[in-house]
């Protein structure tokens, strides 16, 4: 039920794989979009495993258990305390859900898992999302490292993770570049947004059947998910920001501010 009272909140879920910078961009987004807009932002902090945030979190899920705790008590190693706090999250998810409820603004980021597939792929992250749809919008803000965007076909790869996070957690999706200070690439741009181009560089930089798949899944992924638009940012130094939120704001087609 989305009632009136939560008609205008807006969750931006940050997701993506291990080190890609989603505990920093919820950190420096949220920062942002409070001087830019004055907006009041809450921070929730949905990754049992971190040891350190770059924010301070109004909602943090590492108060009610950590991956650390639950590898001491159930003598298990790092994956499978992921796994078994992935599945806490799902037995706790009420208590989780009102926690946030009571602590959340018109604004709310939302930092996830460092590892991904336990969010995205477990049934935590899809539980969590449909929960927080009932509260008010939900996006996600898929991160892709600039480290791992060196060939052309990495970014056919992150088109899929992308699409593959929009088919698990059904909810708008946005594809960010993240650590675009450190980008190799002079080319970068023109891959993100010319997707002949993107086709071109495929033919060139693999070998035959490689670049043949690349192609055809790039047309798959244009036709699916109509004009692919990858923004460019760095969360580090707080680049690409207002195109961030200009494709936030497109995703819910309204007008005036994001809510
Ligand atoms: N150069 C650069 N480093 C970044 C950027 N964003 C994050 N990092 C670094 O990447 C590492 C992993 O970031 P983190 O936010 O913890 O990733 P997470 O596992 O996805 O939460 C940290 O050392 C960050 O300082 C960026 O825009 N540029
Ligand atoms: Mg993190």
């Amino acid at each position: 039920m989305n009632t009136d009272e939560y008609a205008n909140r807006l969750f931006i879920i940050f997701t993506g794989p291990a080190g890609s910078g989603k505990s920093t961009l919820t950190a420096s987004f949220g920062r942002w979009l409070e001087e830019a807009f004055n907006y009041k932002v809450t921070y929730v902090n949905l990754d049992p495993g971190c040891e350190y945030l770059p924010y301070k979190p109004d909602f943090d899920i590492r108060s009610m258990f950590t991956c650390r705790d639950i590898m001491i008590r159930e003598k298990i190693g790092p994956n499978a305390a992921m796994i078994r706090a992935s599945e806490l999250m799902l037995e706790k998810i009420d208590e989780i859900i009102n926690q946030i409820a009571r602590v959340s603004g018109e604004i709310v980021v939302v930092d996830t898992p460092g590892q991904m597939e336990v969010f995205i792929f477990h049934e935590s992250g899809p539980e969590v999302i449909k929960r927080l749809s009932q509260m008010g919008r939900v996006i996600s803000v898929f991160i892709l490292d600039a480290k791992f965007a060196r060939r052309a076909a990495d970014l056919v790869v992150a088109r899929l993770m992308g699409l593959s996070a929009t088919l698990r957690l059904e909810i708008p999706t946005i594809i960010v570049l993240n650590k675009s200070d450190i980008c190799s690439r002079s080319d970068i741009d023109k891959l993100l947004i010319d997707v002949d181009y993107l086709s071109e560089v495929l033919m060139k930089e693999g070998d035959g059947v490689i670049s043949d798949m690349a192609a055809m899944l790039t047309d798959a992924i244009s036709s699916m998910s109509g004009a692919i638009r990858i923004v460019k940012v760095s969360a580090l130094k707080m680049i690409g920001f207002p195109e961030l939120y200009d494709l936030i704001h497109e995703a819910f087609c309204t007008c005036g501010d994001l809510t």
